[in-house]
């Protein structure tokens, strides 16, 4: 009997595979549907690791099975090759980048190989070969011609070690991404791509797509739109002449500020601006403006160094006041502070924003450092709903939406004790269950303060009371009074008083029939009382006000008053401003200052500024250098090339320069999957034709890191050349999926510094690729994201069983019946349908299993026929390619396995004998699992663990039990 060879089994195969071009697949195929399945190309970094085989390895099941469901599928890699740890590199080690690059890359195809996926290596692009980049540099020219690439003076993250801008998403807590300095911001020219254009279709476009939710959503939310209302702010400067003075519009000097909460104009106290809004950079300029101009240049000046990332920490505000100038509110006409304050930011909405401190929680901590007022102008409204007191629809005050009220100010008032720290409690003599504080309404003309004082003294008989303060916001409550009989509406205030001492007097008869004061301790009078609103009463008490951000009805707004905050905001955007949307997401900076990436091919001339080279001079080659370090003021090492940068205006012949700024790496892989359905051509990056046999992906399999990123880039990119007719879909991938993270067996994140990384080589020449490739796939479901540590006795255990397949392969070869053996017959059409439903929906680790079960089956009987035991290789070979082939071939065929059609199952063969099993974890049902009748304890064991696998993860299980038939339950440790 010949035994497992791995080594030799898999490279075999891999030579037979390359050398029939046996993966290489025509633009179509007579008869076949194309599907288009991607997976990220890998940086050359010099290794594959475990990720990669992940994320290559598992996918390329899907591949091979649904080639045998006889689709032609088109599954390409190549390599995002250009980018800074290559150029580091060369900075440390003194070697050529390319040189770097260009053997990582050979050894890495190696590597990849090994893998034994189905690549079609033919199709292989890499994005600094200059056939390929010729075509990034071609489209970023017809971006700019069609006005989405701009220079601008930007404020970027600066690195002061890389010595190179960094992408806001490279920059980590303040700090480089790469080295870990600490990042400065300056302001540089810079090639932008106007995404901001986009940024409605980028939302919009989603709603179509067949992906995820959660990708869907990161991607709202990195764009972050929001809705909102333009209002103006003319200005004062005390001097009638000043104020009236027009600008180039007819306009007079005013702030527009961006707002997502008109309704709450009432309530604007200041304005804040940020320091570096555009009036403040023109104020500081005239030096007379401000009476302080020192100190507001001062703090723009330290404003200046922080990045967006520190101004929005959660930390004391800061800020200083504009001294000489005033805005009116267009509201209420009041004159109202200007401060310059860093927490609002120069890049979103106006750059402006009223401040409402008693409706917005950064507003709220600002006033009260710098003492501004806070003016109410929203108020909850709790209608009680439950209880005697609820709203009773039908009584006297009927009317409006089913309830009218009687309305009344009215106050609450929190009383301590004279000596103790215990608070004066109200308990309802007629209505025992009903505990308060004392409470009353206000009398017509009677103010707040008094109307308490009052209400204490007649509801407790205690005489001295001193105010202390008013506790958070005014709130309408709606309840039914019992006692009056009736709905009333109050217009709740809460006051908290001290009694000075012990002074009371007896109450009137009439009030002494009502109640009875208890005191009360403040740990138990939150559950003491049954008062809707107390708990959060009660922390404004023990802590500090709150600024209220919830819905409610507007207050203190003149004609306004009465209406929800969304009629409010409708009625005040007509009066007072103008709908407008806003998005966090920023035009997308492309301008690298470093060498190893696509030239920019424009060319600066005195004469005729920024002019694109022409298209038959392309692609403007990358040039040697020797030396690679930036060349200080943030250019690029290109600029040291002499030779590169002295050219000629492409239109008046003059002596010109060209740009020695390199492109983001994201704009080279912004479009390589179009490059694969057409990777030789010369003449365009895809011809048309080719593109439409692929476009779009139909799945897109990456990692979570790039969600936002590189998904968001290249769909933005491919919309422009969309835009351009360029290419005929408006969106790129039709589906996207995130894959999981493999962590090391500690169940950490894989690093070096651990010492917890995973050599799938090591795994590879030791146990075979097949091994790691299942053993992958059988980790965890594939279509959902997860992290799932690696487990070398879970290796151990796909060996093993490749191993069982093997040896039964061996046995089977000798003896095989001719006839079905009638009682396998069944299980494997059943597993015949469920591998490939498991295939199709990416659960490849529950169709290993399936397998599994089979291979038990198939090993009781020791009996299987011919056609039988081909149907399980078929099965196997989208898994274990290798080991497939191989007892294929040794079966006395002559063409490859991978060439065959998947099995078809017969229906009548299904029904079933399968039985449900309960999973149980500690007695308690959590899950089940479909088992075939005859399916050993073991193998029930096995599904079932994997059924609760998430549950069971880092516990100790002290106990298995089988109840055959009917459930299996772990005991854990608690
Ligand atoms: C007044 C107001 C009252 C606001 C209120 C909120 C609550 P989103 O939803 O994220 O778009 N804002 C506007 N521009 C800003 C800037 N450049 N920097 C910092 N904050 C800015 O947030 C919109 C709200 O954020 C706006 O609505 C504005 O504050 C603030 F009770 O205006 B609001
Ligand atoms: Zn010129």
């Amino acid at each position: 009997m010949k035994s497992y060879d791995h080594s030799k089994i898999e490279g075999k195969w891999q030579k037979a595979w390359a050398s029939a071009k046996l993966y290489q697949t025509p633009d179509s195929k007579e008869g076949a549907d194309n599907f288009y399945l991607l997976v990220e190309f890998p940086y050359p970094s010099g290794n594959l690791h475990v990720g990669h085989w992940y994320a290559f390895a598992v996918p390329d099941i899907l591949a091979r099975h649904l080639r045998m469901k006889g689709k032609n599928v088109l599954y390409p890699i190549g390599f995002d090759a250009f980018g800074l740890p290559a150029e580091n590199a060369a900075i440390k080690n003194k070697v050529n980048p390319r040189k770097w690059t260009e053997e990582n890359i050979a050894y890495m195809k190696k590597q990849i190989e090994s893998m034994g996926t189905s690549f079609d290596m033919s199709r292989m692009v890499s994005t600094i070969d200059p056939a390929y980049y010729k075509w990034t540099q071609w489209m970023f020219l017809q971006l700019f011609k069609a006005d989405l690439a701009y220079r601008k003076e930007t404020a970027v993250n600066w690195c002061p070690k890389d010595k190179t801008v960094l992408a806001n998403e490279q920059v980590a807590a303040g700090r480089c991404e790469r080295c870990d300095s600490e990042v400065e911001q300056r302001q540089m020219l810079q090639w932008n791509l106007k995404i901001t254009d986009y940024a409605d279709r980028l939302i919009d476009d989603l709603d179509a797509l067949d992906w995820p939710e959660e990708i869907k959503q990161s991607q709202r939310n990195w764009i972050g739109r929001s809705e909102g209302v333009e209002s103006d702010f003319y200005l004062d400067f005390g001097d009638p002449a000043v104020n009236d003075r027009a600008d180039a519009n007819g306009k007079k000097a005013h702030i527009t500020v961006f707002t997502t909460r008109i309704d709450t104009l009432f309530g604007a106290t200041y304005l804040v601006l940020a320091p570096e809004h555009p009036w403040v950079t023109l104020a500081l300029g005239h030096k007379t403006v401000l009476k302080n101009n020192s100190d507001v240049q001062a703090y723009v000046d330290k404003a200046n160094k922080k990045t967006d990332l520190e101004r929005q920490e959660n930390k004391e505000k800061t800020g200083v006041k504009l001294e000489g100038v005033e805005a009116i509110n267009p509201a209420n006409g009041e004159k109202i502070p200007l401060y310059v304050a860093d927490y609002v930011l120069g890049h979103y909405g106006t750059g402006a924003i009223m401040a409402v401190p008693a409706h917005d929680e950064r507003d709220f901590a600002f006033a009260k450092k710098f003492n501004l007022p806070i003016k109410q102008v929203v108020a909850r409204v709790i209608r009680v709903s439950k209880g005697p007191d609820a709203v009773r629809p039908g009584m006297p005050f009927n009317g409006r939406q089913g309830v009218k009220f009687m309305e009344r100010d009215a106050v609450m008032c929190i009383v301590k004790h004279w000596e103790k720290d215990e608070y004066l409690c109200i308990v309802w003599k007629k209505f025992n269950t009903m505990h308060t504080f004392v409470s009353g309404g206000v009398e017509k003309g009677e103010d707040v303060v008094a109307a308490g004082i009052r209400e204490v003294r007649e509801e407790s008989g205690y005489q001295h009371l001193k105010f202390i303060r008013i506790i958070g916001q005014s709130q309408f409550i709606e309840f039914y009074h019992q006692a009056k009989e009736m709905n009333v509406r109050a217009d709740m205030h809460y006051l908290y008083f001290e009694l000075k001492d012990g002074l009371q007097t007896p109450l009137s008869p009439e009030e002494d029939a009502k109640h009875t004061v208890v005191w009360k301790k403040a740990d138990e009078v939150r559950s003491f009382l049954t008062i809707n609103e107390i708990g959060e009463l009660w922390d404004q008490l023990e802590n500090e006000d709150k600024p209220y951000l919830g819905d409610g009805e507007i207050v203190n707004s003149g004609d306004f008053d009465g209406l929800s905050v969304d009629e409010a905001k409708q009625k005040m955007t007509e009066a007072f401003g103008r709908v407008k949307k806003t998005y966090k997401l920023r035009d997308w900076i492309v301008s690298r200052q470093r060498y190893w990436g696509v030239p920019i091919p424009i060319i600066y001339c005195a004469e005729c500024g920024a002019v694109p080279v022409s298209a038959k001079e392309l692609p403007v080659l990358l040039p040697d250098v020797k030396d690679y370090l930036p060349a200080g003021d943030g250019k690029s090492p290109l600029a040291k090339a002499r030779s590169f940068v002295d050219t000629a205006c492409p239109q008046c012949g003059g002596y010109a320069e060209r740009e020695t700024d390199t492109l983001d790496t994201f704009v080279d892989s912004s479009w390589y999957f179009l490059r694969y359905t057409d990777p030789k051509n010369r003449k365009q990056f895809a011809e048309n034709r080719k593109q439409k046999n692929w476009m779009p992906v139909d799945l897109y399999s990456g990692g979570a890191e790039h969600t936002t990123m590189h998904v968001l880039y290249s769909r933005f990119w491919h919309k422009a050349l969309f835009d351009m007719g360029l290419v005929a879909d408006q969106e790129p991938y039709a589906r996207r999926m995130n894959r999981s993270i493999i962590l090391g067996p500690d169940g950490q994140k894989m690093s070096k510094s651990r010492g917890n990384v995973i050599d799938p080589d090591e795994v590879v020449k030791r146990l075979g690729a097949d091994t790691v490739r299942m053993y992958l796939a059988f980790v965890g479901p594939y279509n959902e994201v997860g992290t799932y540590p690696w487990n070398p006795d879970g290796v151990v255990g796909v060996r093993r069983f490749l191993e069982r397949v093997w040896r039964m392969g061996q046995l089977s070869a000798s003896s095989f019946q001719l006839s079905e053996n009638p009682t396998l017959q069944s299980i494997l059409h059943k597993t015949i349908k469920k591998v490939g439903e498991d295939c199709v929906a990416m659960k490849f680790n529950t169709a290993i299993s399936t397998l599994m079960i089979l291979l038990n089956a198939i090993e009781k009987e020791q009996n299987i026929g011919k056609k039988q035991w081909e149907s399980f290789l078929k099965l196997l070979a989208p898994f274990a390619p290798h080991t497939a082939e191989e007892l294929w071939a040794q079966g006395g065929h002559k063409t490859s396995i991978h060439l065959e059609t998947w099995p078809e199952f017969d229906p009548a063969l299904l029904v079933d004998d399968e039985m449900t099993i309960a999973v149980q974890v500690n007695g308690k049902t959590r899950g089940d699992v479909r088992m075939p009748s005859g399916a050993s304890k073991e193998t029930v064991e096995q599904a079932a663990r994997e059924a609760v696998r998430a549950r069971l993860e880092g516990k100790k299980v002290l106990r298995t039990i089988v109840v055959p038939g009917r459930l299996v339950n772990f005991v854990v440790e608690e």
